[in-house]
């Protein structure tokens, strides 16, 4: 089987995490060779570099500053473990990627989009997600689950309603504008219901690959 490339995006608390644990597992279980991983970050390189993202202390960080250290964190990843992945016919899933720069330092921020696409089409040269799982709920029901899991916040979660309603907003912005790359779940249903989304995606996936093979 080719390497794919799964992506998770959402708003805070909307249950990326526990979802890539989940998906893991699934395709685990159907035989599929993968890895899981995260932005900002997944590398040496890029974990150093969601410190200085996320650390709250930096409240003198530029929109700029911000966007080039996503890319820079992003061009690592790519070049140090998603591309050799998917070339050794591994599976890649990852907890957020591009469409969350989009989101949060194009929509939120104010970084124009066309300047966001030149970097992106300088540092993926047209590498894009299969798919991407969009879990999508209401802002205060999500940062509710993230105060109830406990644990500091960081530097984003300090950003008020309205900036994550941007996030959210232009999330589901790009899904309308592609629906074949995005599967869009409700997060706000139960884990339960929210995996059942999942699996039949997953399963949508693996058909299809199946008779292109
Ligand atoms: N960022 C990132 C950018 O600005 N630009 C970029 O380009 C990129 C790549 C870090 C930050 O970086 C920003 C966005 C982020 O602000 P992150 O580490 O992904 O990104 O941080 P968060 O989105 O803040 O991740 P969280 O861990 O807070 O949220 P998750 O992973 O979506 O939520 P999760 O799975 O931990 O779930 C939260 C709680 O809810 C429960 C879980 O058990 C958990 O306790 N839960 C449910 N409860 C009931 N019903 C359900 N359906 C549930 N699903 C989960």
């Amino acid at each position: 089987m080719l390497g794919q490339f799964i992506t998770l995006e959402g708003t805070e608390g909307a249950g990326k995490s526990t979802n890539l644990t989940f998906i893991k597992e699934w395709l685990e279980n159907k035989g599929v060779e993968l890895i899981v991983t995260r932005e900002p970050g997944g590398t040496e390189i890029g974990e150093a570099i969601r410190e200085v993202l996320l650390n709250k202390d930096y409240t003198a960080m530029q929109a700029e500053t911000e966007l080039l250290l996503m890319f820079a964190a992003r061009a690592q990843h790519l070049q140090e473990k998603i591309l050799p992945a998917i070339k050794q016919g591994k599976w890649v899933v990852s907890d957020r990627f591009t469409d969350a720069t989009y989101a949060y330092q194009g929509a939120a921020r104010g970084m124009s989009f066309e300047r966001i696409a030149e970097i992106e089409n300088w540092v993926q040269q047209g590498f894009y997600p299969n798919t991407t799982f969009i879990f999508d709920l209401p802002i205060e029901i999500g940062m509710a689950r993230v105060a109830s899991r406990g644990g500091e916040t960081d530097r984003f979660e300090q950003e008020k309603h309205d900036f994550f309603e941007k996030v959210r907003s232009a999330y589901l912005q790009r899904a309308s504008m592609a629906p074949e790359r995005y599967a869009v779940l409700d997060a706000s249903q139960s884990l339960e219901n929210v995996q059942q989304s999942i699996v039949n995606r997953l399963e949508e996936m693996m058909q299809s690959m199946e008779k292109t093979a």
